[in-house]
């Protein structure tokens, strides 16, 4: 079967759970301790789809103060970006307008979520207003703590970033 690889980042601020997400993704583990990831972190997890598999390289980026100190080599070659914050921390939601405008100046056209993670603890005051000012169309409220919906949306990421690579054969040759 064909073999398509993908690079995929998540970014956001410290401790809204990307490390959480991808270990909950790749190992079904979760830790109630938030150890600062440095630099980046790559996870590989292969996804079985009907017509090919695709192999996803995970870069887990550390959390930044601001979100224009994230380092290029990481985010280049992105097929895909995960905009995470955590639902019931305001300033974590209202970083990610940064985080989009850094990483869209830097990819062509990236697939974009963007994660609402901490479903477990509910919103914040105010958090669904912010949310709705974010030029991010997909939304998914998930909990690296409970699982919910975590393998939902990496599965679905796959599968767009497949029909997406599908369109674009060069693009897709590794
Ligand atoms: N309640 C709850 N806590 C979570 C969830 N996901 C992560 N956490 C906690 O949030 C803290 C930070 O998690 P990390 O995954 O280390 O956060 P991070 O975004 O990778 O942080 P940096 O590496 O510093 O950028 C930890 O104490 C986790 O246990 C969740 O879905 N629900
Ligand atoms: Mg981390």
């Amino acid at each position: 079967m064909n073999t398509v690889r993908v690079k995929v980042i998540l970014v956001g601020n410290s401790a809204v759970g990307k490390t959480s997400l991808v270990r909950r993704y790749v190992s079904n583990e979760f830790s109630e301790r938030h150890i600062e990831t440095l630099g980046a972190r790559v996870e590989k997890r292969t996804i079985s789809l009907p017509n090919a598999q695709v192999e996803m390289m995970i870069w887990d980026l550390a959390g930044e103060q601001d979100a224009s100190n994230l380092k290029q080599s990481f985010v280049q070659g992105a097929n895909g970006v995960l905009y995470v914050g955590d639902i019931a921390n305001c300033e974590s939601l209202k970083s990610l307008e940064h985080y989009a405008s850094h990483c869209r100046s830097l990819l062509e056209q990236p697939i974009e979520f963007l994660l609402l993670n901490k479903s477990d603890l509910g919103p914040a005051e105010g958090a669904v207003a912010i949310v709705d000012t974010l030029d991010l169309n997909t939304h998914w409220s998930l909990s690296a703590k409970t699982g919910d919906r975590v393998e939902a949306m990496f599965n679905d990421l796959a599968a767009r970033l497949l029909s997406r690579l599908d369109a674009e054969p060069e693009a897709g040759e590794n």
